[in-house]
């Protein structure tokens, strides 16, 4: 039985309305379960301990600054949820968090280590799950944030810089397979009708397709696409690495390689397996490209059936202060992954200068918005009630399935999808909005299965029994 340290790590008398005020704090909210047996708020005690000043008993060494600078947890309600599985609340010190030598700022890497660190694998513990975190100003103030936004990428493709609107977008698939000439056939293929390409999220530098092959070829194929449409084109090219050398070396030899075109590259860092240093790095070396924000491997925390860990809007949340331009916020339950479609909270986060989470309000306090990127099993017939339950379009979209699985091919596939947001936009029927754009219409025998779930009748209605 872990030592009661409830009498040093819980004050109830704190006032969450004042800590947010008086802006000294980091606020955390929890759900957790103490194992059988345990006591909750000893439990929630050990935990602020284990997560800022203490451990399992008394240290000779605690001096009266240490237990000046404590966790606290300031909130408990044990039965939340059911028996012994509650909500708990610490406000964490704002000295509690690491600052970088060279310029003072705030990290993620430590930030982690302390809110989410050890406290994961307690042994008096079920479950310990952070469903919410407040920032306060001081500390939005010393994370990077963006520094490229989905603003500047509009302005690179030439539309407004204010509501520039939707960004037709695919993954070159297959996801591994391709050697340099069909890689590079598909991405000029794709780009006739659609705006950006990615890299899929383990496409990198395989032996069986060298960045020092592919990556000329793709240019080649951005200049010929868009000499041939007139429009700009974007490519998110992979440069994740164990090795920060390595990411910049990839980086610096794409921009070189694409030339009068580098302003058209974004770099797509598969940020969860990475972590904070790999987005870090390509945050710092490259402020003037888009950082795209791959999330594989979010779904071991984030997944809604793990008592551990934290949901996908924390991890959204932890992005945009990493620097961020972009990150997949999954579809929201229209697509292929684990989504609900309250998930527009995420969102809302993620673009807002204010917005509310599941427990707390965050203001930004200026720090550039991280555009959401929607993908995962999206097609042209799933994306009518996407942007109906999000409000707005002003997202990347990629839809790998959705373009190379359109019958008539990827460019058709891309001009699919934006007729499916013009539908939305316009208020249209889909199946009557279907009659007057073909690809749109070739979308419902191209996914038919989705099509008899979507629009029961389509067929008849289009001629197609
Ligand atoms: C989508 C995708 C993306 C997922 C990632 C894939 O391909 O390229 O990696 O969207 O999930 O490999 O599955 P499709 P999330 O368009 O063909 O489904 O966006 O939720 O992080
Ligand atoms: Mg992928």
């Amino acid at each position: 039985m872990a030592l009661d340290q409830s009498n040093r790590y819980c004050d109830f008398s704190l006032n969450e309305d004042e800590l947010i005020a008086n802006g000294k704090h980091v606020l955390c909210t929890y759900r957790m379960s103490p194992k059988p047996g345990y006591n909750y708020d000893a439990t929630a005690a050990h935990i602020a301990g284990e997560s800022s000043t203490g451990t399992n008993v008394e240290v000779c060494t605690t001096d009266d600054f240490t237990l000046g600078i404590d966790a606290l947890v300031y909130y408990t309600d044990e039965n939340t949820y059911g028996p012994q599985d509650g909500l708990m609340k610490i406000a964490y010190p704002m000295e509690l968090f690491d600052r970088n030598m060279l310029d003072g700022r705030m990290m993620l890497s430590q930030f982690t280590s302390l809110v989410v660190g050890n406290n994961q694998g307690m042994g008096d513990i079920v479950g310990l799950r952070l469903l919410d975190f407040y920032i306060p100003r001081k500390a939005i103030e010393l994370f990077d944030g963006p520094s490229y936004t989905l603003s500047d990428m509009w302005r690179t493709l030439g539309r407004p810089v204010v509501d520039g609107g939707f960004v037709v977008g695919t993954i070159v698939k297959p996801k591994l397979g391709l050697r340099p000439e069909p890689f590079a056939r598909a991405a000029y293929d794709f780009w006739l009708g659609g705006d950006f390409i990615k890299n899929d999220e383990p496409q990198g530098n395989q032996t069986f397709c060298p960045m020092n092959q592919v990556i000329p070829l793709v240019a080649d194929s951005m200049r010929r696409a868009q000499d041939e449409t007139g429009d700009t084109k974007i490519f998110s090219a992979n440069i994740t690495a164990d090795d920060p050398a390595e990411i910049i070396a990839r980086g610096e030899y794409i921009l070189e390689t694409f030339g009068e075109n580098a302003t058209h590259i974004a770099f797509l860092v598969d940020g969860f397996v990475s972590g904070p240093s790999g987005v870090t790095t390509v945050r710092r070396n490259f402020p003037n490209q888009f950082l795209h924000y791959h999330r594989a491997g979010h779904g071991a925390v984030t997944s809604e059936i793990n008592p551990r860990g934290y949901p996908a809007f924390v991890h959204t949340k932890l992005a945009r202060l990493m620097g961020s331009s972009g990150i997949h916020t999954g579809t929201m339950s229209f697509g292929k992954m684990e989504g609900d479609a309250k998930d527009r909270m995420m969102a809302f986060m993620l673009q807002d200068d204010a917005a509310d989470g599941p427990f707390y309000h965050q203001e930004w306090y200026g720090m550039n918005p991280t555009c959401p990127i929607i993908s995962g099993g999206m097609n042209a017939l799933r994306i009518p009630g996407f942007f109906k339950n999000l409000g707005h379009s002003n997202v990347i979209l990629t839809a790998g399935g959705g373009a190379y699985g359109h019958v008539d091919g990827p460019a058709a596939g891309a001009r699919s999808l934006r007729q499916a947001e013009q539908c939305w936009r316009e208020g249209a029927e889909p199946v009557e909005f279907a009659k007057s754009h073909q690809e749109f219409a070739r979308a419902f025998e191209s996914f038919s299965e989705d099509a008899d779930q979507l629009f029961p009748g389509w067929r008849e209605q289009l001629g197609k029994a």
